[in-house]
């Protein structure tokens, strides 16, 4: 059995190569992080390397403690991981604390797991704890009409979340707990992965401004049309503003409260407020 036949490497390289491919990953720009499940791992048997140094995560994640994830790699490229999967991704175990990680398959010519590994550990422990376990994929991708609208509208919840569900009906029945905003920050550290954990208690969706997005999810599908459709949203509103700064029709608050009645999803008052 080779270690790139099983389902769950599979399904990572080809959310991989889709994000690639929707222009949201250049150059080494974006990464995405698996929790893999027990049965998967047991797959792996005898395909990992268990004598590694244990190196510091930058941050403590003890609800993680003998975790196994899929990653991508730092510095490394989303266009390469389908050419050169070995290369590019990895497998990693946080130890006992929490607080360290072992390299134990891939990134065969060097390197490490993404820079962002903070954020994404702490988010997969907020969402693992949120979720009951069923949040399994932490996504960060360069989604450029997102990044484009952070220079132009107020970088609060309650704005992103009402404008972005306003521009296509799907999108409040997708992602019905709103969007979290993050100012700008450093990447790459343990202050931004506070910041994006925090949000991630109350939402499956993080903005860092001017940067990119954050989407948390189940499976690699749910998490990659997640960061599909807010982008697509975000893709329909610059085309508006860019054709007229006043919308001159749209979907109003009562029009939302029917849609959530029909369609069962809970959308928080806070973001239905009037206009
Ligand atoms: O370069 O996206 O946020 C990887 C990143 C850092
Ligand atoms: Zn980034």
């Amino acid at each position: 059995m080779n270690i790139l036949e099983l389902e769950f490497i599979k399904g990572f390289i080809r959310m991989c190569d889709d994000g690639f491919n929707q222009g949201w990953h250049e150059r080494n720009g974006g990464n995405l992080t698996y929790r893999i499940k027990a049965e998967e791992i047991a797959k792996t048997a005898g395909m990992l390397d268990e004598s590694k140094e244990w190196v510091a995560i930058g941050t403590e994640v003890p609800s993680l403690a003998g975790e196994y994830f899929l990653v991508t790699g730092s510095g490394k490229y989303f266009r390469n991981v389908a050419l050169a999967p070995e290369t590019n991704i990895a497998i990693i175990k946080i130890d006992d604390t929490g607080t360290k990680y072992q390299l134990q398959w891939g990134l065969v010519d060097g390197g490490k797991p993404t820079s962002e590994l903070p954020s994404h550990l702490m988010n997969h422990a907020v969402k693992k704890a949120a979720s009951n376990g069923k949040h399994r994929v932490i996504y960060h991708a360069h989604t450029t009409n997102v990044i484009a609208l952070t220079f132009v509208l107020p970088l609060r919840d309650e704005v992103f979340t009402r404008e972005l569900w306003e521009m296509a009906t799907e999108c409040p029945v997708v992602f019905p707990g709103g969007i979290g905003m993050v100012p700008w920050m450093v990447p790459g550290g343990k202050a931004i992965a506070v910041a994006t954990s925090k949000l991630m208690e109350k939402y499956d969706v993080a903005i860092w401004a001017h940067h990119g997005m954050f989407c948390s999810g189940e499976d690699f599908d749910l998490t990659f049309g997640l960061m599909h459709t807010v982008e697509k949203s975000a893709e329909i509103l610059v085309k508006v503003l860019s054709i007229q700064p006043t919308k001159l029709q749209t979907i109003q608050a009562d029009e939302f409260r029917e849609l959530a009645n029909d369609f069962n999803v809970n959308l928080p008052e806070e973001f239905l407020f009037e206009k």
